[in-house]
């Protein structure tokens, strides 16, 4: 059977649903915060732990991921759906031509637990295997960030009308000296995955003339606990790259389009971008590295007279993943 054709306006009408749909789902967070916050030590009796105990789940990203999908399912019956807490109970459906929600119902549930105002809902459209149209909502701040492939990404903040994004004209970014950068911990804690992060992370931040081997001295690291997010702020303007491996399609897929329709660029892992940086491949998020899980992405840099704003990004992640160990997966 053919795959279905979504035209332009099919898609317009489907972010208008998406966008709605997250409010919506915004408001079961914010229920699901209070409802974890005043339980007190009580309430840690509503948190499940996956792979470990710093792999949380909550009875609410299990309530937003219902509630989510059955909207879905009912205004788009024939779409499939992937979402982090069912793949999580076992339903696993693979990747086909036909359009996909790709859905985390709470990115950030760590955040979530531990009242830490940056949690959303990620609400991601795969369409003939390539990220299509994203909807981030983060309900403690009451930001919602959107983009459609295409149309350009914005920021919607309370009842003020949307902004595109980046907020501002890209700077120039001469070096990695000069980055904020977005890294996680994750939750995936062995040795060989803790000390190559904190190799890494010590070389991004330290001072080579003060004994750090290979280190850049960016401005700083951050970790906002939420890759969805991380990519917001990359698509805004207030982290210039962010990098992580061991998160899943359901923690990008939105993110990507958002960051790339304002000027960002996603690649995979280290072996991804070398196999494509010189080709008309670069910054295209095939179905490898959608589901890769090592990603990384860097805002969009404006021209200067000797290196366009697509040079300067290629040489600044060449510096980066040759400053930064990669690990497998876990
Ligand atoms: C989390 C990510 C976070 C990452 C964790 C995890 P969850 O998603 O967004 O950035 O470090 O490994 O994947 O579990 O909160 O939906």
């Amino acid at each position: 059977m053919a795959a279905q054709n979504l035209t332009s306006d099919d898609l317009e009408s489907i972010l208008e649903f998406t966008k709605s749909l997250a409010w919506k789902a915004g408001a079961l967070i914010l229920e699901g915060s209070e409802a974890i916050q005043a339980a007190g030590g009580e309430g840690e009796s509503n948190v499940g732990e996956k792979k470990n105990s710093v792999d949380l789940v909550t009875e609410y990203d299990v309530r937003v991921e219902q509630l989510v999908q059955s909207e879905l399912r009912s205004k788009y019956p024939t779409f499939k759906f992937i979402g982090e807490e069912s793949y999580s109970s076992g339903v696993r459906e693979p990747l086909t031509d036909e359009p996909t929600f790709c859905v985390d119902p709470i990115d950030g549930t760590t955040n979530f637990v531990h009242g830490f105002p940056f949690a959303c809902i990620s609400i991601g459209l795969i369409y003939q295997r390539r990220p299509t149209l994203g909807v981030i909502y983060n309900p403690f701040l009451d930001h919602l960030y959107s983009g459609m492939k295409g149309q350009g990404s914005h920021l919607t903040r309370g009842f003020n009308p949307p902004r595109r994004l980046p907020l501002a004209n890209p700077k120039p970014l001469p070096t990695l000296n000069q980055a904020v950068i977005g890294v996680e911990w994750g939750s995936d804690r062995c040795e060989t995955t803790i000390s190559a992060k904190s190799t890494s992370f010590s070389r991004l931040a330290g001072d080579p003339e003060k004994g750090v081997a290979g280190g850049r001295m960016a401005h700083s690291l951050r970790s906002m606990g939420s890759a969805a997010l991380n990519y917001s702020m990359v698509a805004q303007g207030g982290l210039d790259i962010y990098w992580e491996i061991g998160c899943w399609p359901w923690d990008v897929c939105a993110g990507i389009v958002i960051a790339e329709e304002a000027g960002g660029l996603v690649t995979g892992s280290h072996e991804a971008f070398e196999a494509t940086k010189d080709t008309d491949q670069f910054g295209v998020v095939t179905e490898e590295i959608l589901t890769g899980r090592k990603y990384l992405v860097i805002r969009g840099i404006g021209n200067t007279p000797s290196e366009t704003g697509r040079e300067a990004q290629k040489r600044l992640i060449e510096d980066f993943y040759k400053t930064v160990i990669d690990v497998a997966p876990n």
